[in-house]
Parts: structure tokens; C-alpha cells; sequence
């Protein structure tokens, strides 16, 4: 299987979030994962999940970084939701891959959205 990577912009603003040259509201961190408050909110509770990893897109990370990592991740978002208290309620992840996604920041992130009752699609 061959999968294209991305070029990682190094000075991408989450990038320079990871590195601490910039603050955030944070939810949540481990070692592999950050999560923290959209400064644009689209929703009453709109948190965004990154790993630490270069990763751009979900194809890169899944091609390129180690099952600890993954695990990781996906465990990151899961306890963030859970600090979020919108388990019970509901919540929406999506993540924006490219130009038809408009994806806005070339690093890896899940956006969590909760807190209300959602449309049927964000689309
Ligand atoms: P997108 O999936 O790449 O379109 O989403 C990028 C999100 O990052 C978007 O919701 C922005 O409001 C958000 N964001 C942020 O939280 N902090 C920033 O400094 C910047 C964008 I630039």
C-alpha cells in the first residue's frame, strides 16, 4: 500500500500551539494528544483534538505513525468528550481533509462538537 504524504508545514499555527509559541484554551494533554477550545466556535462546545505527531491529514497519520501513537489518539479524543461531559448528550467529530474539506490548518484535527442538538450534517 502506498499512501501520499503530505508536506508538514513546520510553522503551521497548531504546530507553534504544540510548542507553547502560542496559547490555547486547553481541554485536555497527554503525551500524544492536545485538545483545546476553537476560537471560532460552530457550536455551543467546539473543542479540537490534535496529535503531537507532523501529521496533516488522517491518510498521513494512519500511514505514517506507530499503533501507539493511533491508540493514543483515539483515546485522547474519547477522554475529551468524556471531560467535556457530552457523552450522554451526543457529539459530533469531524475532521477536514483538503481543498473540498476546506481544511483551514495543515496539521491533523478532529473537531469535537457538542453542547446542543446538532443539525442532521454539518456539511
Ligand atoms: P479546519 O477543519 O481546518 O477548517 O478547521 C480549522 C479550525 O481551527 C477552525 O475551526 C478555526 O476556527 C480553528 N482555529 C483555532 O482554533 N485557532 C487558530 O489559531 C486558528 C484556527 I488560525
Amino acid at each position: 500500500m502506498s499512501a501520499a504524504v503530505a508536506a508538514y508545514d513546520r510553522n503551521n499555527i497548531f504546530a507553534r500551539i504544540l510548542r507553547g509559541e502560542i496559547p490555547c484554551k486547553k481541554v485536555y494533554e497527554d503525551e500524544h494528544a492536545l485538545a483545546f477550545h476553537d476560537i471560532h466556535p460552530q457550536a455551543k462546545i467546539h473543542v479540537l483534538v490534535i496529535p503531537k505527531g507532523a501529521y496533516v491529514s488522517m491518510a498521513d497519520f494512519s500511514a505514517q505513525a506507530s499503533d501507539k501513537e493511533i491508540a493514543g489518539f483515539v483515546r485522547a479524543v474519547g477522554k475529551t468528550a468524556e471531560i467535556l461531559g457530552v457523552v450522554e448528550s451526543g457529539y459530533r467529530l469531524l475532521a477536514n481533509h483538503g481543498p473540498n474539506s476546506h481544511q483551514e490548518v495543515p496539521h491533523l484535527h478532529v473537531h469535537i462538537f457538542g453542547g446542543q442538538a446538532l443539525g442532521k450534517m454539518l456539511a
